[in-house]
């Protein structure tokens, strides 16, 4: 057989060949060789010499071939052996392909060691306001209420008119703010929420007292961004409505989330303030927990953080105003129930001392790395 490789050495006028049948017989003869050879590769060594022998750039039979019987061939003969020659040189290198692929097989099928170590994956942690949100929600669940989430985009009628914040009322001074433009003819309009109550009136046009429900989310306002301020932050809406809910129920569950989360030293206040969806509505104070509510830093001097007062403002609430269930066709005289609404981007600057809310928007890993 190795013959035909010393004749790849010699000029087309010395291979003694002058028909097209003759140097049809040449080429099958190289490529039974080459076949032959390639069934016996098996290693990666044994493929890659297949491969410089056959197919290399310097000195392979392929190189030869072309070299010495193609070059070399009288004029009338060279279209013969150019056709042949083309054959020849696309059968090796899908000889080649084949086992390159069956190396490549071989290689996923080698068993694998299972004493080496396994790959480590840093994988990334829940970011602080997800973390607060399950904490939230966690305490919540314990007390009976369950999440609902509602959309983003909603119509005036759900952010405002439902809630009874009727147009041109100025309470929409501070929330009429991010409008969507929308295509010409599509009905509207749209805006972005400014809080998670919306999703009160389309949880109460859903279900029927009695109804325990918090609603997690993202809300956005037209606000210049400042160390406590974002155009984009979080709530968490709560709503408890049944036939027998009063104020003391009210107190009693945001007192025990206010000492879940916070700790049982925290003590907490009242005060009264206005919406127009709660009646009587009231702002949630907590005893400031850097300085114990006394006002005075550990470091001495006036404490930061609730400026001297001793209370730092953390939501607002209050009882469902009865206007409010005319929207969802309940009956105001048979059901009763509270609110709430909690930005939890301070509510997490509180408990973890951070003095900036743009740090939770800015992704900085020295940032996030500090909550795990
Ligand atoms: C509301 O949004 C009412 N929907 C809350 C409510 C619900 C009252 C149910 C009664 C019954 P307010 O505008 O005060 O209320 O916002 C609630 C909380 O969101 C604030 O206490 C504050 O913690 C947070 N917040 C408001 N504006 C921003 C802002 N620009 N950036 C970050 N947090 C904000």
């Amino acid at each position: 057989m190795t013959a035909i490789l010393e004749k790849t050495k010699l000029p087309f006028a010395d291979l003694g060949v002058s028909t097209g049948g003759e140097i049809e017989n040449l080429f099958r003869q190289l490529t039974e060789l080459a076949d032959a050879e390639q069934r016996k590769v098996i290693t990666d060594e044994e493929r890659e010499e297949f491969r410089v022998r056959w197919l290399g750039r310097n000195d392979s039979v392929r190189v030869r071939v072309k070299r010495n019987w193609l070059d070399t061939a009288p004029k009338e003969m060279r279209r013969w052996v150019g056709t042949y020659f083309q054959y020849f040189s696309e059968h090796v290198e899908s000889a080649y392909s084949y086992v390159k692929l069956a190396g490549e097989i071989l290689e996923v099928d080698k068993p694998e060691d299972l004493s080496l170590p396994g790959v480590i994956r840093p994988i990334g942690t829940h970011h602080l306001i997800r973390q607060v949100f399950q904490e939230i929600e966690d305490i919540f669940f314990s007390i009976g209420f369950s999440v609902v989430e509602g959309p983003e985009i909603e119509t005036p009628y759900y952010n405002f008119e439902a809630l009874n914040i009727p147009e041109f009322h100025p309470v929409r001074d501070d929330m009429d703010t991010f409008y969507l433009e929308l295509p010409k003819g599509a009905p509207g309009p749209l805006l972005l929420r400014t809080h998670t109550s919306p999703v009160q009136i389309r949880t109460m046009e859903k279900r029927q007292p009695p109804v325990r429900v918090i609603v997690p989310g993202k809300v956005y306002r037209r606000d210049n961004p400042d160390a406590t301020h974002s155009f984009m932050f979080h709530q968490i809406e709560g709503l408890a409505v049944d036939s027998d809910i009063t104020f003391c129920d009210f107190t009693g569950t945001i007192d025990y989330f206010v000492k879940q989360f916070f700790g049982e030293s925290v003590k907490t206040r009242f005060r009264p303030s206005y919406f127009p969806f709660t009646e009587p509505s009231v702002e949630f104070d907590a005893s400031c927990i850097f300085c114990e509510g006394t006002g005075t830093a550990k470091s001495g001097g006036t404490c930061g953080k609730c400026k001297g007062v001793g209370w730092i403002e953390l939501f607002g609430a209050g009882m469902v105003d009865p206007a409010v269930y005319g929207f969802v066709n309940y009956d105001p005289k048979k059901v009763s129930g509270f609110a709430f609404g909690i930005g939890i981007d301070r509510l997490a600057m509180l408990k973890y001392g951070i003095d900036d809310i743009q740090a939770f928007f800015q992704n900085d890993v020295r940032f996030l790395r500090q909550f795990p």
